[in-house]
């Protein structure tokens, strides 16, 4: 019987690789190293996996990504002045369709990246700088990158798609307003590009600066791995229960700031509680004034907004989804926060 249910499963998933031209690999040669547990998806669908967090760093995946150097990357492009005094941030993405990530011990995934990885590089600009972009569609599929924001027509990157081995298309584009935005391709089936991986995050400073902290980019994804429009893992930053095996050291008296977007596709709404704590909520980040302190917010589809917060004691604190289906499919994490050594001896404060 068990036999039976499961070569109808495997059917089912050749026919579903297949049909929608996508990879999904399972090579013989890796064999889980414990036992496996099995996610009933809602339409009846079963994905087995260990669930044992992997270091993608050390994975025969294509994709090298590594959540925690990720996690407070900020890429201001190569710098230059406009003839008018305007500060240009040039950069340089290309798209890709082929890669292959281990989302889970022995289960692989196809997804399509700006600059190999999921997420794309966070891209990071003044107010009012100019900001372009080079983009090169090294994918099978037309791509584009569609920016939130404020910007010409032209540049939205909905109408202009661009084809794949080699198109080229340059975005152009004052940054504003401030706050943090997400940018992804808009090609049909919108979706699909998304889910692929095809996103990133697009943050745009007051020209008068934050106060100083410890920034950092959360983006919450999930991963349809069986092409069921259902989401059978989730994330901060794309790898299933990453933080929580790797837990993100902060310091106690330190104002922590963090990046927060939401692309997960699939289910309406996605959340986030923090433990032992409440953070000040800036909505979009476009506002000075926060609208929320809370521990709890709830996002739907590229909502995004900014959390700041400071820890009084030390220790290990959770933070994940407080939909409790997406923290069991790996959307959890972990502040490890330390007595802050500078806390004694020179009684660093930041913020108000
Ligand atoms: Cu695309």
């Amino acid at each position: 019987m068990k036999n039976s249910k499961a070569s109808i499963m495997i059917s089912i998933l050749a026919i579903v690789s297949v049909a929608s031209s996508l990879y999904f690999v399972i090579p013989g040669s890796i064999e889980a190293k414990s036992e496996e547990k099995t996610f009933v998806t809602h339409n009846g669908g079963i994905v087995r996996t260990t669930g044992e967090v992997l270091d993608p760093l050390y994975t025969s995946a294509t994709m090298e990504f590594d959540p925690m150097e990720y996690l407070r990357e900020f890429n201001y492009g190569r710098v230059s002045q406009l003839p008018d005094g305007t500060t240009l941030r040039e950069f340089t993405i290309i798209a890709e369709d082929d890669k292959i990530m281990e989302v889970s011990s022995g289960v692989f995934y196809n997804v399509w990246t700006f600059n190999g990885t999921v997420p794309g590089p966070t891209i990071r600009a003044t107010e009012g700088d100019m900001v372009r972009i080079n983009f090169i569609n090294n994918g099978s599929k037309s791509h584009t990158i569609h920016f939130h924001g404020i910007h010409p027509a032209e540049m939205d990157g909905v109408f202009e798609p661009v084809g794949p081995g080699g198109g080229q298309f340059t975005y152009e584009f004052e940054a504003g307003p401030v706050g943090v935005h997400p940018y992804h391709c808009h090609v049909m089936p919108l979706e699909e590009h998304i889910v692929h991986g095809l996103y990133g995050v697009y943050i745009v400073d007051p020209k008068e600066g934050r106060s100083p902290a410890d920034e950092m980019v959360m983006v919450l994804n999930g991963l349809d791995t069986d092409f069921d429009t259902e989401n059978n893992f989730y994330a901060a930053n794309t790898i299933p229960f990453y933080y929580q095996h790797h837990p993100i050291q902060i310091n106690t008296d330190e104002l922590i700031r963090v990046y927060v977007v939401n692309m997960v596709e699939f289910d309406p709404l996605n959340n986030l509680h923090l433990h032992g704590n409440l953070y000040h909520y800036y909505p979009t980040g476009t506002d000075t004034v926060p609208s929320f302190y809370t521990d709890m917010i709830t996002l739907s589809q590229t909502e995004r907004g900014i959390m700041e917060f400071e820890y009084d004691y030390p220790g290990k604190y959770l933070f994940h989804a407080h939909k409790v289906e997406f923290s069991e499919k790996g959307w959890v994490g972990i502040f490890l926060v330390k007595e802050n050594p500078k806390s004694d001896t020179t009684g660093v404060e930041y913020g108000s």
